[in-house]
């Protein structure tokens, strides 16, 4: 039953129970040996704490808010496609059970079910953002901003770490039944899985002329989703977005691509040394979030610096799969209770007084430890490597 639910985990043991092996293999899928996907979890496990003590942390608050909307915490349902294959209400008992807990839900182009019904589906008050991915026919990618906008989401994140599909061998070896209402046409591959059915929507010529006039298009803000190095963050700061995801698509598309929490304890100073970080330019994060202590460590490497926002998107999925709308939300009530008992022991009583110093970073592969040292130590920016 749902009360015996402790953590994400548990709901991804009842998916995997519960699941169509077709559903369960595109959920779960990585790509090719799936160390992304691995690796996107694991690298959270190599950031430490620095907790500090005799702080009084009797009223603690995990609220916040996210471009500029409201939040009960720092972190999002993010987009993920096709979310009937695991619920026949889809999309719309996610944005339910999200906007109930005062979570905000990210709605992929792909979605299962309608942008309309899901906009229905929104709790009022409840705050949607859209996830474009542009077809080679760029009216269709217009009037899908329009309709996003019209319909009342509050930014657009264009993916674009998927030019060509992710070799998802688990996925490949089932075929596609659509009973989702994504329209695909009847000329598509049905019969290597899911992703390579979807791939057909998405085109691989697309380039920062297209994030020009997306932006062009409407007056929500305007993210980048699956930013893999600090010179694109760079490139989408000056392009004047008003922000990024640092995601490698769950481990889905290039394999080896970095964990998303590695990037970002690379990306924060080296933005703050170039002077290219701005209030309204957020930075947010996805791929191997499981418990609070992660997000609280994606948020803390933001620091005073730049506010850091936490995607989460398979265990949403899997916990919808197994329990619909009750299920989001019991996840959600889940990752808040830890939350506040590891702002507590942490000795911080406020999203917004996490700082760099409440983590230590010197254990992530590769880097130069710049995150933990820049406050106190001169680092030249070509020390830096790129
Ligand atoms: C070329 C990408 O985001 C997934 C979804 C859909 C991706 C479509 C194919 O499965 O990761």
């Amino acid at each position: 039953p749902l009360s015996n639910m402790q953590n994400a985990y548990d709901f991804e043991q009842v998916a995997k129970n519960i699941l169509p092996k077709d559903a369960w293999a595109y959920y779960s899928c990585g790509s090719d040996d799936e160390i992304s996907m691995r690796e996107n979890h694991y690298a959270y496990q190599r950031v430490y704490f620095r907790p500090r003590i005799c702080v009084d942390v009797k009223e603690i608050d995990t609220s916040t808010t996210l471009l500029g909307s409201e939040t009960s915490v720092p972190f999002y349902v993010t987009a993920t496609a096709l979310a009937k294959l695991g619920h026949p209400e889809g999309e719309c008992s996610i944005a339910r059970g999200a906007g109930k807990e005062g979570v905000i839900q990210m709605i992929s182009t792909l979605s299962s079910m309608s942008l309309k019904e899901i906009a229905d589906a929104r709790i009022p008050g409840a705050t949607q953002w859209f996830q474009l991915y542009i077809n080679e026919d760029r009216k269709i990618a217009k009037e899908m901003v329009k309709e996003a906008e019209n319909l009342g989401m509050k930014a657009i994140f264009i993916t674009v770490d998927a030019p060509s599909l992710g070799n998802r061998e688990k996925d490949k070896r089932m075929k596609f039944v659509n009973d989702t209402d994504v329209d695909l046409g009847d000329t598509v591959d049905r019969d290597s899985g899911a992703s390579k059915a979807l791939s057909s929507f998405i085109d691989c010529s697309v380039n920062w002329k297209d994030i020009k006039q997306v932006k062009s298009w409407t007056h929500l803000p305007v993210l980048i989703k699956g930013v893999q190095t600090v010179e694109d963050v760079i490139e989408a700061y000056d392009a004047g977005c008003q922000g990024v995801v640092l995601s490698n698509h769950g481990g889905r598309q290039l394999d080896t691509s970095p964990p998303p929490i590695e990037l970002l304890a690379e990306t924060v100073p080296v933005m703050k040394k170039l002077n290219k970080l701005r209030p309204d330019f957020e930075i947010l994060i996805d791929g191997g979030v499981k418990r609070g202590t992660d997000v609280l460590k994606a948020v803390a490497i933001g620091g005073k610096d730049v506010r850091v926002g936490v995607g989460i998107g398979r265990p949403f999925l899997y916990a919808n799969s197994g329990y619909g709308e009750e299920g989001v939300r019991k996840l959600i009530q889940l990752l808040k209770d830890e939350l506040v008992m590891d702002m507590r022991l942490l000795g911080v009583t406020k999203i917004e007084d996490l700082t760099s110093r409440h983590v230590d970073t010197r254990r992530l592969i590769g880097r130069e430890a710049i995150n933990y040292l820049y406050d106190s130590v001169y680092i030249p920016i070509d020390a830096v490597k790129f």
